[in-house]
C-alpha cells in the first residue's frame, strides 16, 4: 500500500499541471471588452478551454501582467486592440467593439454585443457597415433579378422577344 500512495500523488500532480496548462482561466473573460460574448473561446479553441487560439497566444506571450504565469491579468489597451491577432483584416479592438483600446476592466462593455466577433478566429470578422443607399440599391437589384427569374426570362431574351413581336406583321 505504501508503494501506491506516492505514485497516486505524482499522477494527480501531473494531471493537475496538464489540466492547468490547457484549461481556460475564466477570470480573464472579464478583463477583455465583451469577453463574455465568446467566453473562454475568446482565447481558446474550445468553449471549455484547450489550446490557445492566436489571440490567446498573443496575450500569453505579450499582454499579461505576469508573463507566463497562471495568475497574470490581461493588459488590455491600445497596443493589444490595434493588433490583428487572427489576420482576418479586423483589429482585435474592432472585433471586440473597442477599436482604440479605451475600455478598462469594470466598465460597461462597449458597443452592440451582437456585432462582437472572435479576435482569435479568422472566419469571424465584423460585417462591413453598409450605407442605407447601398442596401436599397442591392435590394432593388436582387428584386429585379428575382422578378426576371420568376418570369422565366433573362433580360436579353426578353428584349429579343419584344423586338420580334414588334416586327412580326401577323401579330400586329
Ligand atoms: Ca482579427
Ligand atoms: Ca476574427
Amino acid at each position: 500500500m505504501k508503494f501506491y500512495k506516492p505514485t497516486a500523488f505524482f499522477c494527480a500532480l501531473i494531471l493537475l499541471v496538464l489540466h492547468g496548462s490547457a484549461s481556460a482561466r475564466g477570470f480573464r473573460v472579464s478583463q477583455i471588452p465583451n469577453g463574455n460574448q465568446n467566453n473562454c473561446k475568446t482565447c481558446h479553441q474550445f468553449p471549455s478551454g484547450g489550446p490557445r487560439n492566436s489571440f490567446g497566444a498573443e496575450i500569453e506571450q505579450n499582454f499579461l501582467s505576469a508573463p507566463g504565469g497562471s495568475f497574470g491579468s490581461v493588459v488590455w489597451g491600445a497596443a493589444l486592440a490595434g493588433l490583428d491577432s487572427d489576420n482576418d483584416g479586423s483589429s482585435n479592438g474592432a472585433e471586440l467593439n473597442d477599436p482604440n483600446g479605451a475600455w478598462s476592466t469594470g466598465n460597461t462593455n462597449p458597443g452592440d454585443p451582437a456585432t462582437v466577433t472572435n479576435p482569435g478566429e479568422f472566419d469571424a470578422a465584423p460585417v462591413p457597415n453598409l450605407s442605407t443607399w447601398a442596401i436599397w440599391t442591392l435590394s432593388l437589384l436582387f428584386s429585379a433579378l428575382a422578378f426576371w427569374q420568376l418570369q422565366g426570362r433573362k433580360p436579353s431574351n426578353y428584349a429579343k422577344a419584344r423586338s420580334s413581336k414588334d416586327t412580326n406583321p401577323r401579330r400586329n
